[in-house]
């Protein structure tokens, strides 16, 4: 073997990532029985990397409550991860981005938007959408701006 240290070296490298690859992010989905959309948004989760824990609850409303989600930020179904709530169909890399996050109490996609993750139907464009943060004081802050598509 002409450099067996490279070698070594590589496949630490190759190893390292196959470890992160396989390690799943856990994250908990409450969500309404009959609710589709909210299966489908599991679904884009679990496409992500991440092991979801599915609730079927019989009150969103209160599960919204408890986790502090305003009432003007509400969709469908509310995840949790570390303590943080997450409403709506928000898309993979936010969830990912609020992890390190402890100012915020969570972060929202609004409404029911069209073409957002698991609200995608076929031969239909995406409209709009905005990723709005609450921080722990109880302020919106928009996080960021899909674009019609
Ligand atoms: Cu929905």
């Amino acid at each position: 073997m002409k450099n067996p240290l490279r070698l070594a070296a590589l496949s630490v490298l190759l190893l390292g990532s196959l470890a992160q690859a396989a390690e799943l992010i856990p994250i908990d989905v409450h969500r309404d029985a009959n609710c589709g959309c909210c299966k489908k948004w599991i679904e884009h989760l679990k496409d992500n990397g991440f092991a979801v824990t599915d609730h079927v609850e019989s009150n969103m409303s209160a599960v919204k409550q408890r986790l502090g989600v305003a009432p003007r930020l509400g969709s469908c179904h509310t995840a949790v991860i570390d303590g943080k709530f997450v409403e709506g169909h928000v898309p993979a890399e936010q969830v990912l981005a609020l992890r390190k996050r402890n100012d915020l109490l969570g972060i929202a996609a609004p409404g029911m938007p069209m073409g957002s993750p698991g609200m995608e139907v076929d031969g239909m464009g995406a409209e709009a959408f905005q990723i709005i943060r609450l921080t722990r004081e109880g302020q919106d802050v928009l996080v960021a701006d899909y674009p019609a598509r």
